[in-house]
């Protein structure tokens, strides 16, 4: 019998580099929600990659960043903690940008840790050929890593490739997650995260950043295809709650749209979906509210 491989690799890089997109590329799924704002991504996603005889656990986390308050202290810790437990770690730089301090400083602490680190240059898709050969260069420069790629997470150029050396690079390991469980995220968790999702490109300046959703109802309703969904969309400020509104409940209501297509694909049902928008102040210095919210 072929011997069973399995792994847990961290998808490590500057917040806005394509993290999260390139996990729901390879698994086919959105398990993670993206945004053109950075900081995106709070707390930690495994996305589940499982074939005959292998089981690729990505894990999507934070984008590597100075802490600025309790939220991104909590974040940062736990991209540390990430680093420290994983079987190999995907550093991904962003190929539309040149390489800068923050990709430096993060390529010397992942080669003062021993896991071994496979490079990925994304955004392929807006480079000449030439620019992406200069950046793949450059990117092979910043340290000893195993292997270096171009991909674009949007598109799917080069994500073949670049699975197929995370594949190789998997130990011998057991089956983490039982077959066809795709991530480690909760149902009612997912649904938060795509009403954050939608809260955060419909809104502008410091607005995404100082979004929080939980969801307060999930009711199935008996003996219909149906579930009640009642969420709570948190603003840091009162100036920022007619924001999130919009004129004459514009905004919101657009939100709550968007969110339920999203919700309804992954619940298989239709979703009755009711928002409200309160407002918590300084919820991201307050560790009550985020250790509610999980973060
Ligand atoms: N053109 C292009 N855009 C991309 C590609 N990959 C990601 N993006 C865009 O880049 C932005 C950031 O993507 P995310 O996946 O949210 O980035 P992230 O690294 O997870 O960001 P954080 O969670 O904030 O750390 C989004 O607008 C994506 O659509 C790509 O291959 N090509
Ligand atoms: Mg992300």
């Amino acid at each position: 019998m072929t011997e069973f491989r399995s792994g847990f690799v961290a998808l490590v890089g500057r917040p806005n580099v394509g993290k999260s997109t390139l996990v729901n590329r390879i698994l086919g799924r959105k398990v993670s929600i993206t945004s053109s704002k950075p900081q995106t991504t709070r707390h930690r996603i495994a996305g589940v990659l499982t074939g005959p005889s292998t089981q690729l656990v990505l894990l999507d986390i934070p984008g590597f960043q100075k802490p600025r308050d309790a939220l991104t202290s909590r974040m940062q810790r736990l991209v540390n903690e990430t680093l420290t437990e994983v079987d190999s770690v995907l550093f991904m730089l962003n190929g539309a940008e040149t390489v800068g301090g923050g990709d430096r400083f993060i390529a010397r602490a992942l080669s003062e840790a021993r896991t071994p680190v496979v490079v990925a240059v994304n955004k392929v898709d807006l480079l000449s050929p030439e620019q992406a050969q200069a950046r793949l260069e450059t990117a092979r420069s910043l340290a000893d890593f195993h292997g270096a790629h171009l991909v674009s997470a949007l598109e799917g150029a080069g994500v073949d490739g670049l699975v197929a050396e995370l594949l190789a690079l998997l130990p011998e390991g057991p089956e983490y997650f039982p077959a066809g469980v795709v991530t480690d995220q909760p149902e009612i968790r997912l649904v938060a995260e795509f009403i954050r999702e939608k809260a955060i490109a419909l809104t502008e300046q410091e607005v995404p950043h100082a979004l929080a959703v939980e969801v307060l109802e999930f009711e199935p309703r008996i003996g219909r295809e149906l579930v009640d969904i009642r969420a709570a969309i948190y603003v840091e400020r009162d100036s920022q709650k007619p924001i999130v509104l919009g004129e004459d409940g514009a905004r919101i209501k657009r939100i709550g749209s968007e969110a339920r297509r999203d919700i309804e694909r992954l619940l298989g049902t239709r979703v009755f979906l009711e928002l409200v928008v309160k407002v918590r102040r300084h919820w991201r210095e307050n560790t009550r509210m985020l250790d509610t919210l999980g973060l």
